[in-house]
C-alpha cells in the first residue's frame, strides 16, 4: 500500500517531468559561439527619457556590458538597472533584434534575438539555456526583482561580438519590460573595444613573454586608457567565468 502510493506518486513525479516544457528552436538549439575578437565590449545605456508614457519618477537607469569571453568564447555580461518602477515586476530584458530607430520607440526594436526561430512561448526553461531564445537574457539568467539596485554577472554562450554571426548583437539593441511585457525603455549597443589582441595569462607555465612598454608617448591618444581598463576587468572575471565553465 504505502510502497504503491510512493510508487505511483514517483511516476507522477516523473511524467510531470517528462511533460515539462522541452521546447527548442525550429532549427534546434543554439550553437556555442566562439572566436569573438578579444577584448571587444559592447554596452547600451539606457536613455534619460522612458519610451512608456505611463507613470513613472523618471526612466529606469543602467547598463547592460557585454565583453567577449575568456579565449573569445561567449560573452561576459554585467547588468546594471536602478531606479526601478514601483509596480508592474519582476521586470525582464532582452536583446532584441533590430536597433532602436531615431525617435526611440521601442516598438521598432522588434522581437527577441531568436536565429533558431524557437519564439516566446513556451517560457524559457533556465536550465536549458541553449534552449532558449538567444536574445532572452532575463529568461535564462535571471528576471529582475524589484530590490535596488539590481544587478548580475553572467556568461552567456550564445551570443556573439563577432560581426557576421547571426547571434551578432553590436548592432542591435536591449528592451527593459514589465513583467506583462510592456515596453518601458530601450538602448541600442555601443561597440566600444576594438580587436585588442592582448594576451590571457595561462596560468600555469612560465609567464607570458610582453614586449617591452613603450616609452612614454605624446602620441598615445587618451582611449588607450579604457583598453588598459578593459583588459584589467577581463582578467578580474577570468576567475569567475572558470567557474561557470566548472558548473556547466
Ligand atoms: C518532451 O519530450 C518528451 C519525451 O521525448 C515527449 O514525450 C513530450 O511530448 C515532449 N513535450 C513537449 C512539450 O514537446
Ligand atoms: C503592464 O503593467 C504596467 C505596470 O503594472 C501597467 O501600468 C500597464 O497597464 C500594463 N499593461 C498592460 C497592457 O497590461
Ligand atoms: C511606435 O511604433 C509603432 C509601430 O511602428 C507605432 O504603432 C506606434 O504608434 C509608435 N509609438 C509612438 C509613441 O510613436
Ligand atoms: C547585425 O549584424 C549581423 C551580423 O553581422 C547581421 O546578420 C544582421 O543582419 C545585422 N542586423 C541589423 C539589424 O543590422
Ligand atoms: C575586428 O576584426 C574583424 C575581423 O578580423 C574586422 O572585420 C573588424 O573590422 C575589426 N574591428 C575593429 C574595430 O578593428
Ligand atoms: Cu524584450
Amino acid at each position: 500500500m504505502r510502497v504503491s502510493n510512493i510508487i505511483s506518486l514517483s511516476a507522477i513525479g516523473a511524467s510531470s517531468v517528462l511533460a515539462q516544457n522541452n521546447a527548442t528552436g525550429k532549427l534546434g538549439d543554439a550553437a556555442a559561439i566562439t572566436g569573438n575578437p578579444i577584448g571587444k565590449t559592447a554596452i547600451a545605456t539606457l536613455p534619460e527619457q522612458p519610451f512608456w508614457k505611463g507613470s513613472l519618477n523618471g526612466n529606469v537607469q543602467g547598463s547592460v556590458v557585454a565583453k567577449s569571453g575568456l579565449n573569445g568564447e561567449g560573452v561576459d555580461y554585467e547588468i546594471s538597472f536602478s531606479n526601478l518602477p514601483q509596480e508592474g515586476g519582476p521586470f525582464i530584458y532582452h536583446i532584441h533584434v533590430a536597433p532602436v530607430p531615431e525617435d526611440g520607440n521601442c516598438t521598432g526594436t522588434l522581437a527577441h534575438l531568436d536565429q533558431y526561430i524557437r519564439g516566446e512561448d513556451p517560457a524559457c526553461d533556465s536550465s536549458r539555456p541553449a534552449s532558449c531564445q538567444q536574445g532572452d537574457l532575463s529568461g535564462k539568467y535571471g528576471k529582475i526583482q524589484s530590490s535596488e539596485p539590481f544587478t548580475a554577472k553572467f556568461h552567456d554562450p550564445y551570443t556573439s561580438l563577432k560581426e557576421g554571426d547571426g547571434a551578432y548583437f553590436g548592432n542591435r539593441s536591449v528592451v527593459f519590460h514589465f513583467a506583462n511585457k510592456t515596453r518601458i525603455t530601450c538602448a541600442n549597443f555601443a561597440v566600444q573595444g576594438s580587436n585588442t589582441t592582448a594576451p590571457y595569462p595561462t596560468g600555469t607555465g612560465s609567464p607570458v613573454k610582453t614586449s617591452p612598454a613603450p616609452t612614454a608617448s605624446p602620441s598615445i591618444p587618451v582611449d588607450n586608457a579604457g583598453a588598459v581598463l578593459n583588459v584589467l576587468k577581463n582578467l578580474a572575471i577570468a576567475p569567475v567565468v572558470a567557474g561557470f565553465l566548472v558548473l556547466l
